[in-house]
């Protein structure tokens, strides 16, 4: 991959992370955009406040969870849209440590997640309903225009972006090596120099120069000259992008798919929609036969723990990931055409065939005839005969599809490059 994305090979290696939304909006339990859909003033919301006392929140055991799923790093809101803040921030007194938590609940979670050796990562919401200068509040709509509750504030903007900027230099000071700073959202002409983007990475380059950022500031990192605040890495939500991310000259851009594991961010106490095991692994499949990541959320309860529901699924998806990490990890794109019974993901001359769709008889690996040196089911371990292009051998088919290691010296080049 080209010089451009250095930054990111640890990211582009690891390939499965885990989202951690959490915060006030869990005591609602109505997921993290409650204040805006129900237009909640701040005194409505205000005995969320007075009431946050995760007394059950243990980050390792939430390391823990991400580590038995397979996943490498994690990304906690420290601050999302409803502007609360779980760390020890000079600048608000809206934050944990003065909540019954009395607690900076990010250095709890940095600490836990550096101690399992998982990388850790911070989102930020560029967007606060509870900032005085921030004008926007509920629904998005225009903060400068639109919003007659503002019309005849005197609001100063450039007040709030002061504030931002401390807080992200607060988030980046005082918590150690920080691997992910992930930026969430521009929009309309909310982007880019709005939030003073290219003094704000400047800043967060000179402080912490191997971190990556995600893409939500603005600009357009497909560019082959982007703007300094385009970011690291493209981040798709609830979707894995047909084509991979590419480009304007057709090269690989590294990316990140975000997905909920049910239908929600934040915690809600009546979401049942989860996926399933084999939908998160095959989702994980396709973001690598893509050359993505795929970061998964999960969203804890209001006493701090991660719903059982979620940490059974992360706990099948990690059976699976101990047997078949290795088509995962560090791997890529396959030059090779999709196949019609799944996908392949490569790493240098290993391929791995992700059979999901096996349909009867052999299996035909088209465009490598004569080039399968061997075949190995990664589950187990066992050979697999080869009688190129058609796969002679029957196998057993796990829940997500068998996983053939396959090698050989002839192989195509893999895309990942
Ligand atoms: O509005 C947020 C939403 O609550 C959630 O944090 C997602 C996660 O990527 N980002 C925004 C919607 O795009």
């Amino acid at each position: 991959m080209n010089k451009r994305w250095e930054r990111t090979d640890w990211f582009r290696e690891a390939r499965f992370g885990m989202f951690i939304h959490w915060g006030l909006y869990a005591i609602p339990a109505r997921g993290e955009w409650v204040r805006s859909v129900e237009k909640l003033s701040n005194e409505a919301y205000e005995p969320y406040f007075r009431e946050f006392r995760p007394d059950r929140y243990d980050p390792r055991a939430w390391a823990r969870a991400a580590k038995a799923a397979g996943q490498q790093y994690a990304v906690l809101t420290t601050k999302h849209h409803d502007g609360f803040c779980l760390f020890d921030s000079e600048f608000t007194d809206y934050k944990a440590t003065n909540t019954p938590a009395q607690r900076d609940l990010i250095k709890e979670y940095v600490e836990a997640f550096r101690d399992e050796g998982l990388k850790v990562g911070f989102y930020y919401s560029l967007i606060d309903w509870h900032h005085d200068d921030y004008p926007a509040y509920g629904d998005r709509i225009h903060p400068m225009r639109d919003n007659e509750a503002y019309a005849n504030r005197s609001i100063q903007f450039e007040r709030y972006v002061d504030y931002l900027h401390a807080q992200v230099k607060e988030l980046i000071t005082n918590y150690g090596k920080i691997d992910i700073m992930w930026f969430d959202f521009s929009y309309d002409d909310m982007t880019g120099e709005k939030w003073r983007a290219t003094e704000l990475v400047n800043l967060i380059r000179s402080l912490q120069p191997d971190i990556i950022i995600d893409n939500r500031l603005g600009g357009d990192i497909k560019k082959s000259e982007p703007e300094v605040y385009a970011g690291d890495f493209y981040s798709p939500e609830q979707i894995v992008p047909p084509g991979g991310i590419v480009d304007e000259n057709g090269l690989h851009v590294p990316w990140e798919a975000c997905i909920t594991l049910n239908d929600n961010w934040g915690y809600h106490a009546k979401d049942y929609a989860y996926k399933s095991p084999k939908q998160v692994v095959r989702a994980l499949v396709e973001c690598v036969s893509k050359n993505g990541n795929m970061l998964l959320n999960v969203g804890p309860d209001a006493r701090g723990e991660i719903p059982a529901e979620s940490t059974r699924i992360l706990s099948s998806v990690g059976e699976w990931m101990r047997r078949n990490g290795e088509s995962i990890y560090g791997c890529g794109a396959s030059s090779l055409p999709k196949p019609e019974w799944g996908r392949y993901t490569q790493n240098g001359n290993m391929l791995y065939a992700h059979v999901f769709d096996r349909g009867i008889g052999p299996i035909y690996f088209q465009g490598l005839k004569g080039k399968i040196k061997k075949a190995r089911l990664l589950a187990d371990g066992s050979e697999l005969k080869v009688s190129t292009p058609w796969m002679a051998e029957h196998y057993s088919d796990t829940e997500s599809g068998a996983f053939i290691h396959l090698t050989g010296a002839e192989l195509p080049d893999d895309m990942d490059t």
